[in-house]
């Protein structure tokens, strides 16, 4: 049986594959790996049947041979630990790649998460201005030392990694933004990460849902 994977019934995003289903779907992808999907209604992921695989009522989960995983970045790691083709084999280099992952999930996200989502959930308070005036500072700091470091580099360390997945994932959410443009090297990682088949494999997977809709 292959593993299954819960998405969206209806993402907001609109088939944009800025879902948290997308860097799960990317890697299955990279390392060759088929799955099934079963979608989910808003009303269903708070049920307790769901709560049962993810106890935050969220997409997306896992499910394979009675292992069940939730949390995105727990997910994309543990295909890159039990398939080839996500993780270097040499030690320190994997190590490295796993680092990059944490730093795109704990470092980068939570400042493009905010300065994404303020606008949305701010939107009525007189501090609206000052506050994403000094999240965009936020966000531009991450990205110019980002850039930095991967200076004329394709991928962060090495070869394309999940650490590269998660990486390229989380700058997805600044797709058009002035924010990412300011730092062409960015742009032209997302869009590598974006040309690669297994990215696009997925990204079709995610789109067919919403155009099913
Ligand atoms: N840390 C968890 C992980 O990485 O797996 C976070 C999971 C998560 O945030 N899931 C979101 C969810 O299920 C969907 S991805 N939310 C429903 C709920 O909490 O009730 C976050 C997301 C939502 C919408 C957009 N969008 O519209 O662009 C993008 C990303």
């Amino acid at each position: 049986m292959p593993p299954t994977i819960t998405a969206f019934r209806q993402s907001p995003d609109r088939g944009r594959g800025l879902a948290r289903d997308m860097p799960v779907r990317w890697a299955l992808e990279e390392v060759g790996q088929a799955y099934d999907v079963r979608l989910v209604s808003f009303a269903a992921l708070k049920e307790p049947t769901h709560r049962a695989l993810q106890p935050f009522g969220q997409i997306p989960t896992y499910e394979e041979d009675g292992l069940v995983l939730f949390e995105s970045g727990a997910i994309v790691l543990h295909l890159a630990q039990t398939r080839a083709g996500l993780l270097p084999a040499d030690p320190a280099a994997r190590a490295r790649a796993i680092g990059w992952m944490f730093a795109a999930l704990n470092t980068v996200e939570p400042v493009v998460w905010d300065y994404d989502m303020t606008p949305m959930f701010e939107r009525d308070k007189p501090w609206l201005d000052a506050r994403m005036a000094m999240l965009a500072a936020r966000v531009d700091a991450r990205l110019r030392d980002l850039a930095a470091r991967l200076g004329d580099a394709s991928w962060l360390d090495g070869p394309f990694s999940a650490g590269d997945l998660m990486m390229v994932s989380v700058l997805r959410r600044l797709g058009g933004s002035d924010l990412l443009a300011a730092h062409p090297r960015l742009v032209g990682y997302v869009a590598r990460g974006e040309a690669r088949p297994a990215f696009a494999r997925a990204f079709a997977a995610q789109r067919a849902v919403f155009e099913a809709q």
